[in-house]
């Protein structure tokens, strides 16, 4: 169903800011497993950890949830009844491959918790009572100024005994250990196939709009917007993920 990411394999005569439009959707399996350490073990670990903390009958949200592969992961890995997982995304044609991969799942697996998705801004999505929110990978697309904000919604949104899971590309204040874990995940891509003029265009299109916090800068957010605790749950090279509680 997803073709191999080749978007940035010609050299390009003007590299554009990266958007997320069809060319991305159909190639993004591919894409986000050779280009982010630890995908596939976030991934179905946030269906892990979601299960552990979902609360029967609640909702649970994959804000940012392109083609719904953390919500899979919730539905694969749920054991509460009367749960429900609602995926958001701003891209229409992720929205669309979206539903049709958790069509699929539904065709293949029965009983599965129900999950719908809604194409729009998590910015601007009034959020109900919920146990679970999932950020993976989507809060560094936010702007900055707007960041604290989204997490005190999703702070207010949660019941007791809620959790946020982030997963983010993390930046590291100390230039050396910046550096030292820059040059590793460009290891990590090459080995993954990418050649170096794929690595720089696809830095070049995303330097604009992917703009990285250090994980103090996160935990510190998190406090400030209201969550009691937070810890890092995993981290491969500089990119890891936090579980936030309510
Ligand atoms: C995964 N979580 O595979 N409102 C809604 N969606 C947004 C917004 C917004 N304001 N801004 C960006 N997005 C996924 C991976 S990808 C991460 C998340 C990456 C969406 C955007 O359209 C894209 O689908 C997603 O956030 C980020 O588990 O590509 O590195």
């Amino acid at each position: 169903m997803s073709d191999v990411d080749k978007l940035f394999a010609s050299p390009l005569a003007q590299v554009s800011d990266f958007v997320f439009d069809h060319d991305v959707a159909r190639v993004f399996p591919d894409m986000i497993k050779r280009s982010i350490p630890g995908y596939p073990t976030i991934v179905e670990n946030i269906g892990v950890i979601s299960a552990h903390h979902a609360q029967p009958g609640t909702l649970i949200y994959d804000l940012g949830c392109s083609l719904g592969a953390a919500t899979q992961s919730i539905r694969r890995h749920l054991r509460q009844e009367g749960c429900r997982i609602i995926g958001v995304d701003s891209a229409e044609a992720m929205v669309e491959r979206c539903r049709e991969y958790l069509s699929a799942q539904d065709a293949m697996i029965e009983e599965l918790a129900p999950a719908s998705v809604i194409h729009g801004d998590i910015l601007e999505l009034p959020l109900e009572p919920c146990s679970v929110v999932v950020l993976n990978f989507t809060l560094q697309f936010i702007a900055p100024d707007q960041r604290l904000e989204l997490l005190r919604r999703i702070r207010d949104a949660l019941l007791p005994g809620g959790i946020l899971i982030l997963s983010e590309k993390f930046r590291f204040e100390q230039p050396d250990t910046q550096h030292q874990l820059e040059q590793v995940h460009y290891a990590f891509k090459r080995a993954n196939g990418y050649s170096d003029l794929e690595i720089a265009q696809k830095r070049s299109a995303i330097e604009n709009v992917m703009l990285l916090d250090s994980q103090q800068a996160h935990m510190e957010r998190l406090r400030a917007a209201g969550f009691s605790q937070a810890y890092t749950w995993f981290q491969c090279f500089n990119f890891g993920s936090i579980v936030a509680h309510a």
